[in-house]
């Protein structure tokens, strides 16, 4: 394993017994709202304190982008950046709902090169280094081998925060919905992105995601043969936070399914962070 990555297992496991160990006082937790349904507990918080300890203290030049945090170090200076999401699904998290992860990936010079998806309830780690594979535990992924989008099974989620584009997003749904054998929404887009590298689902689409939801997933898919773009395909996810994913046959076959659907809104959006 690439000692980088070994650094960012160790991280994510560490993040990994302090959620499930809260898991267990759920009651006990301070909650508060970052906006319109979206929480935030003191496990978040500690979860990534633990988190950027541990890569810090490996690494003390590197920079970092994280959820609660923010931005920390010069990305000017450093050419590595951590994104972390150290709890991927806080409000299922809160809700005993056993559908969450950390996530963690690393850019060197802008491109991602290591990424990790750890869900503590199936003690299931994903990881991947760049041009190495993906991993599940000690297995190798590889993407779904389905051709035909009639025979997926497809996750996506709803908006929740930012209603801006619901219609676009409904239009899509409903077009969906007879063309696969299902749609699912669990809650935790790291988590989601790993099973689309794991082939559980054959694709994936959401609007409005972070970049630290999406980071590591990413590397995942790209690692495990499968495609991820931008509503049109093209690399601008984790700037537009419209994310598309799929092995490479459905990918194009869900673009397609989006494409009438795309408002100027949601095209502007992945213009503006094109240049
Ligand atoms: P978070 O828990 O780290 O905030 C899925 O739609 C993504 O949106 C998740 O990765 C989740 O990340 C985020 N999210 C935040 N609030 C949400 C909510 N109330 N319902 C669903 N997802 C939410
Ligand atoms: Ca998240």
């Amino acid at each position: 394993m690439h000692p980088m990555l070994t650094i960012a297992v160790k991280a994510a496991r560490r993040a990994g017994n302090i959620i499930t160990q809260a898991s267990q006082n759920l009651d006990l937790l301070t909650v508060s709202k970052k906006t319109h349904s979206d929480f935030v507990s003191e496990v978040d918080g500690a979860a990534e304190e633990a988190i950027i300890k541990v890569l810090l203290s490996a690494y003390p030049d590197h920079s970092i982008l994280a959820e609660e945090s923010g931005r920390q170090g010069d990305t000017e200076k450093s050419e590595y950046q951590w994104i972390i999401d150290p709890l991927d699904g806080t409000t299922n998290f809160l809700h005993g709902f056993p559908k969450y992860s950390v996530s963690i990936a690393l850019k060197h010079k802008g491109v991602l090169t290591q990424a990790v998806v750890y869900d503590p309830n199936l003690n299931e780690l994903f990881t991947a280094t760049r041009g190495a594979g993906a991993y599940l535990n000690n297995q190798r992924l590889r993407v779904s081998k389905r051709t035909r989008l009639a025979d997926c099974l497809i996750g996506t989620g709803l908006p929740f925060r930012d209603f801006t584009h619901m219609d676009a997003y409904l239009a899509m749904l409903v077009d969906l919905i007879p063309r696969t054998v299902g749609i699912r929404r669990p809650g935790s887009a790291a988590l989601d992105l790993a099973y689309v590298a794991a082939g559980r689902y054959d694709g994936f689409w959401e609007i409005g995601l972070a970049p630290w939801d999406m980071a590591a997933g990413c590397l995942l898919i790209t690692e495990a043969g499968g495609l991820v773009g931008d509503l049109e395909g093209n690399n601008t996810q984790l700037e537009s936070g419209q994310i598309v994913a799929a092995n490479p046959k459905i990918f194009a076959q869900l673009l397609q399914v989006i494409a009438p659907h795309l408002t100027p809104e949601l095209i502007e959006a992945q213009r503006i962070t094109k240049t």
